[in-house]
């Protein structure tokens, strides 16, 4: 994969980290965006020593800076083979008739219009060169809908829609559009979704082995080495213990 550009949104921690961590190691360079810059530049110490390394701090809401910066990618960057819309997270966890507007507000803004942005961005270079792979984190939640998940679930359906729409807009041109979708990942997303509520967020990954984020790296990696006739279109990843969204075999 040397001289390949991998561009990965949400790398400050989880699975963009891990993903960013796992493709520098195959030979990628790494673009990495997020809006903690401190976070980024930790990632930087710990990529392999020589890896070609960008960070970018925006946040993906904000549509102006958005195309700005990755309208503008230094000439030796620009060409990004590889783009992993992964930044997003829930915030909080309610029933609908209690939810809170800005939640939502968060959660459409950036797990769907965020991703728009980022694709709008990078879209047309790929087109132009006929080539480009585009990974969507989605989720489970993007495939079925459970109690109090309402407008998480449908950010994340919205996320599954758009992929299915990538890969038939873009098929003309050769680029590989990939949908994988986890169960429960332990990473820093339950302590957004519950605000900072650490003994919460624990509660969550509690009495069955979650999925770690360094699992959602390596189907990456498998996918981004397959051959160019290949492509994993859509992919559901779960714990062994987990078998719908709502059924997890916690404590057997
Ligand atoms: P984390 O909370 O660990 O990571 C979320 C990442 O998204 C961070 O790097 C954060 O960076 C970035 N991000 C959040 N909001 C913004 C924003 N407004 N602008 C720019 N970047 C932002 O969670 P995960 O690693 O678990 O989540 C990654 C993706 O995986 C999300 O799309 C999530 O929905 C999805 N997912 C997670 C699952 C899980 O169980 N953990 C399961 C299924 C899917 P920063 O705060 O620095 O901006
Ligand atoms: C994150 C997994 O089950 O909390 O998308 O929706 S879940």
């Amino acid at each position: 994969m040397e001289n390949k550009i991998a561009l990965i949104t949400g790398a400050t921690s989880g699975i963009g980290k891990a993903c960013a961590l796992t493709l520098a190691k195959m030979g990628f360079d790494i673009i990495a965006t997020g809006r903690r810059s401190d976070r980024l530049d930790e990632l930087g110490k710990e990529l392999e020593a020589g890896a070609r390394f960008l960070p970018l701090v925006f946040d993906v809401r904000d549509r102006e800076k958005v195309a700005e910066i990755l309208g503008n990618l230094p000439a030796d960057w620009s060409a990004v083979d590889v783009l992993i819309n992964n930044a997003g997270n829930a915030h909080g966890m309610d029933p609908i008739q209690t939810g809170s507007l800005d939640d939502w507000d968060a959660m459409m803004d950036i797990n769907v219009k965020g991703l728009l942005y980022v694709s709008k961005a990078i879209i047309p270079g790929m087109t132009a060169r006929k080539s480009g792979t585009i990974i969507n984190i989605g989720s489970i939640a993007g495939k079925e809908v459970y109690p109090n998940g309402n407008v998480y679930c449908g950010s994340k359906h919205a996320v599954d829609a758009i992929t299915k729409g990538m890969r038939i807009d873009l098929n003309p041109f050769g680029i590989k559009v990939i949908g994988i979708h986890p169960g429960l990942v332990e990473t820093e997303f339950s302590l957004v979704r519950f605000k900072g509520d650490d003994k919460r967020a624990e509660t969550v990954y509690q009495g069955f082995e979650p999925l770690v984020a360094q699992d959602i790296a390596e189907i990456v990696e498998f996918v981004v080495s397959r051959p160019a006739h290949v492509v994993l279109a859509d992919i559901v990843v779960l714990p062994t213990a987990q078998a719908s969204a709502t059924l997890v075999n916690k404590n057997p």
